[in-house]
């Protein structure tokens, strides 16, 4: 496997680094092991407590120096990330999916979002724009500026072990902030060799140490970072549970959050719909990454009229997807990413079942020699009621609910009667039933499409959603903010000094 020597993946004590710099303090050890065909790729050290204090001591001092690089200076380096990741997109695409588990096409475009996100911040770093205010006041100027912030912890999931943190990480840089990663326990390797790029790319520019820092381990390891008051903004991607945590310890130090959790997003297929886009739409919303993408589709919201031919054009699709080795192109659809996740499975299976859940496509994990990981499983398809617990739970599997609805205004009460906000869509020709579901009266997520699925999204928009989904934006738009303080000025360049409000203050003659 030529890719893991490419992107040096195999060394010897990797695990903390803040830079061009690895601690290799010998601390517990973490395996990870491909869900693909369960080998060790390699070990990492987890992050001694020393260790982080000295990391945090090294972005303290890198971001003085950083902060004082001229915006479009700190685009230059992103640009050449962006370079070193054009060529590289193969081999760390190979990489995402023998750790991960997604198809290799899926791993390529991870790496491509990286690279897009890249390009999005070296336009950016020329702009990064504040208001000019009318004052009240006689001969003063009021205008509104944007501050770099200082440290911003990033904390991914396994299902997206390189894009995500590079929405954070590509951003907050020019921004002037500098970053300390804290990957998944189950994609540490990624983080390792994303790290190696940044840091080759970094040393070449001159660039301080501490502005790209990794730290490695558990949930307590962590946990430091969360409730460390010397880190200005926690931005974190995983599970609600994850979120509720996270989001608490960080607003008892009164820090800033950017939380993108769970989501149970939703297609609704109208009568109206033009079924050659709905059905690869919904096929690949729910299949894609096995599922396991925070925009899967987990939901159908069918119109009953067109039902049947709407599921029996899907058994059909379902029949051709093939399951496999995610780094050999033929398959669609590769492993889940661990054992835990094939049992999470098999409940939801399970819990449906009891809830009167019908079979439209058969579930189960696949076994024999190409599957000898035990983390194959069968998408499926359940047919339930539009009130179903299960279906308003997020299982990051690929399990696809299907229901029927009458009217669009029942559809979109389904849509939105689950805790998560997150992805949402309508395949429709009909102008009214869109406009309808994007207006107040409609989806209540954070993205809502017409005529494309659920998952997928561009990295210009603002991406993130509402209620248990966390609130926070990430990506492209103007989330660039949330990685930076306003500050807000007034200049007075007359020769008295009116009060605002009209007070009057009058010293006499003194
Ligand atoms: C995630 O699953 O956490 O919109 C991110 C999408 C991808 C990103 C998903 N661009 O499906």
């Amino acid at each position: 496997m030529e890719f893991l020597k490419t992107l040096q993946v195999q060394e010897q004590n990797m695990g903390t680094s803040s830079g061009a710099h690895w601690f290799n303090t010998e601390t517990s050890i973490l395996s990870s092991f491909s869900p693909t065909d369960n080998r060790l790729i390699g070990k990492v050290y987890t992050t001694s407590e020393a260790d982080y204090h000295a990391l945090i001591k090294t972005a303290q001092e890198g971001f003085k120096v950083w902060r004082s690089w001229p915006a479009p200076k700190r685009g230059e380096v992103v640009r050449h990330l962006g370079e070193k990741l054009r060529i590289l997109k193969k081999p760390l695409g190979q990489l995402v999916s023998y750790e991960m588990g997604k198809s290799l096409a899926e791993g390529m475009g991870e790496v491509q979002e990286m690279i897009d996100i890249c390009d999005f911040a070296v336009g950016l770093s020329r702009q990064l724009y504040g208001l000019t205010i009318q004052s009240e006041r006689q001969d003063h100027r009021m205008y509104e500026h944007w501050q770099p912030l200082g440290i911003v912890g990033i904390i991914s999931a396994f299902n997206f072990p390189v894009a995500v943190w590079s929405w954070n990480a590509a951003i907050a840089w020019i921004c002037g902030d500098v970053c300390i990663w804290k990957p998944s326990e189950k994609t540490p390797l990624c983080a390792v060799a994303v790290q190696h790029i940044v840091a080759e790319i970094f040393k070449e520019h001159g660039v301080p140490e501490g502005v790209s820092c990794t730290i490695q381990g558990n949930r307590e390891i962590g946990s430091w970072l969360v409730k460390d008051e010397k880190v200005a903004l926690i931005s974190a991607t995983g599970s609600t549970a994850m979120g509720k945590i996270v989001g608490k310890l960080v607003s008892e130090r009164l820090g800033r959050s950017l939380l993108e959790l769970g989501g149970n997003n939703a297609i609704i297929i109208s009568q109206h719909a033009d079924l050659n886009l709905a059905i690869p739409a919904a096929v690949f919303g729910a299949v894609g990454t096995a599922g396991q993408r925070c925009t899967t589709t987990r939901r159908l919201i069918i119109h009953s009229s067109i039902f049947d031919i709407v599921t029996s054009k899907l058994q059909k699709a379902y029949s051709q997807l093939k399951i496999g080795d995610p780094l050999d192109a033929q398959y669609h659809v590769g492993p889940l990413i661990d054992k835990a996740a094939v049992d999470t499975y098999l409940k939801a299976i399970e819990a449906s079942k009891k809830e009167g859940g019908v079979f439209i496509v058969e579930g189960g994990v696949l076994s024999g020699n190409q599957y000898e990981s035990g983390c194959y499983v069968k998408p499926c398809i359940i047919k339930v009621h539009s009130d179903s617990t299960i279906a308003k739970h997020e299982t990051f599997a690929p399990i696809l609910y299907v229901m029927t609805y009458e009217t669009i205004e029942e559809a979109i009460d389904i849509q939105n009667n689950v805790p998560q906000g997150l992805s949402s869509a309508i395949i429709t020709n009909h102008l009214k039933e869109s406009e309808i579901f994007l207006s107040y009266k409609g989806s209540d997520c954070g993205i809502a499409n017409v005529n494309i699925g659920t998952s997928g999204a561009e990295i210009g928009g603002a991406f993130g959603g509402e209620k248990e989904t966390g609130g926070g934006r990430e990506s492209g738009s103007d989330a660039w903010k949330n990685y930076m303080r306003r500050q807000t000025t007034t200049i007075n360049w007359g020769n008295n000094l009116p009060l605002s409000q009209g007070i009057k203050f009058d010293l006499g003659n003194a």
